[in-house]
């Protein structure tokens, strides 16, 4: 059955909770997506969106006390990541960049793993077959292409057994955008339609750089030059980024092709640890989206209804403290690697280059060349 493609004006974004009253808007397309999502979702959605952000808080207070080398913070993406991330199965695959911690929660990937390689212990981190979720692309655009390359293996699949209904997803930000492989892919995904949903956070900045300078025109145009489908979305309404990529995913499935998801956000913190965003922003614009924050703007919703009484308030605030309390010791009792290991896994069957590299490596250093056989 095909999904039909809504056409909307791609200046609006599609938005589910009323930002003043807390209430859900009926949104003739998108709320049957919905459905199924009752009181106790609601409450479980909010634990996700606190327990994310208190981890990004402890990983940012790690890496000031000097156990972590650098973190992309993910603060004020919260309800993109986890919208998004829920709206998939768990037979999906998940290609993401650097900054998606909130998606490798909800896929069920341990977070000391995701913080060792920002600790610089791990040169990637998990085994992507385990959580059907790829490890963070640090380089930026060559993973739309693997997603699509991915796509076009179901694809195939499909020709050997018609059940196969699995669908990938990749994640970039608006500066992303700007990169070759980007529009390559979306060539690509077009063509071979592909079951490939594109989601990009445009959560303002690339490093400093203002989206204005990348895009002149909002990003989710550029899907229609490429006969991709695009929707826009509050991205900092979780509701609204669920029903989007739920109706995505369901479109894909059904054999519909690709789709485009922008989903409009805000960086709440700085770049990387490495930056001070108070150099190329005011005051005055974090203020505006600090207004609009996508936990708030849930826990409107559950006020609403009263879901927020002060037992849930405090189990959630219990749940995010010995969440991040189990992170930050499992994060500091991590092993230093041994130096050797780093030549290890480098290619199935090593080079006589590597191997005297590693020799030199050795010597140079003093250490044992057995190294830990990692
Ligand atoms: C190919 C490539 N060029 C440049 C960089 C350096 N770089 C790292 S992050 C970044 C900005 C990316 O911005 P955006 O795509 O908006 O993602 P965000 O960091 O905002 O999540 C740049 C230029 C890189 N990692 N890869
Ligand atoms: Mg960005």
């Amino acid at each position: 059955m095909s999904i039909t493609a809504p056409q909307r004006d791609l200046f609006e974004q599609v938005a589910i909770i009323d930002p003043e009253s807390g209430e859900l808007i009926d949104d003739e397309i998108y709320s049957p997506y919905l459905a199924d999502i009752g009181d106790t979702d609601l409450r479980e959605i909010y634990r996700d969106l606190v327990v994310v952000r208190r981890l990004d808080a402890e990983a940012t207070a790690l890496q000031r006390q000097g156990q972590l080398g650098l973190w992309a913070p993910l603060a004020g993406q919260e309800a993109a990541q986890i919208g998004s991330a829920r709206g998939l199965r768990p037979s999906d695959f998940v290609f993401p960049s650097y900054r998606e911690h909130g998606v490798a929660y909800v896929r069920g990937v341990d977070p000391a793993v995701v913080l060792r390689m920002w600790r610089g212990t791990t040169l990637a981190g998990w085994n992507p077959r385990d959580v059907n979720m790829m490890t963070p692309a640090i380089v930026i655009g060559p993973h739309m292409l693997f997603a699509v390359g991915y796509g076009m293996g179901i694809l195939r699949d499909k020709t050997l057994n018609s059940a196969v209904d699995d669908i990938v997803i990749a994640y970039c930000g608006d500066g992303g955008t700007s990169q070759g492989d980007f529009s390559e892919a979306l060539g690509f995904a077009a063509s071979f339609r592909t079951p490939t949903v594109f989601f990009v956070q445009n959560n303002q900045y690339a490093i400093s750089s203002p989206v204005g300078i990348q895009a002149t025109v909002p990003i989710v145009q550029r899907a229609a030059g490429f006969g991709v489908h695009g929707i826009r979305v509050d991205g900092n309404d979780v509701l609204a980024v669920l029903a989007v990529t739920r109706h995505a995913a369901e479109r894909a499935r059904a054999g519909d092709g690709p789709t485009l998801i922008e989903a409009v956000t805000y960086r709440m913190g700085p770049h990387t640890t490495s930056d001070d965003p108070t150099r190329y922003r005011d005051a005055a614009e974090l203020e505006f989206w600090r207004q609009r924050d996508p936990i708030d703007r849930l826990r409107l919703v559950l006020d609403r209804r009263g879901l927020a009484d002060q037992e849930f308030l405090a189990s959630v605030d219990e749940t995010a403290d010995r969440y991040a309390a189990e992170v930050r010791e499992a994060c500091i009792a991590t092993p230093d690697p041994d130096p050797i290991s780093l030549f290890d896994n480098v290619y199935a069957t090593e080079t006589a280059l590597l191997a005297e590299e590693r020799t030199d490596f050795a010597d140079l250093h003093g250490l044992d060349l057995q190294g830990s056989g990692e």
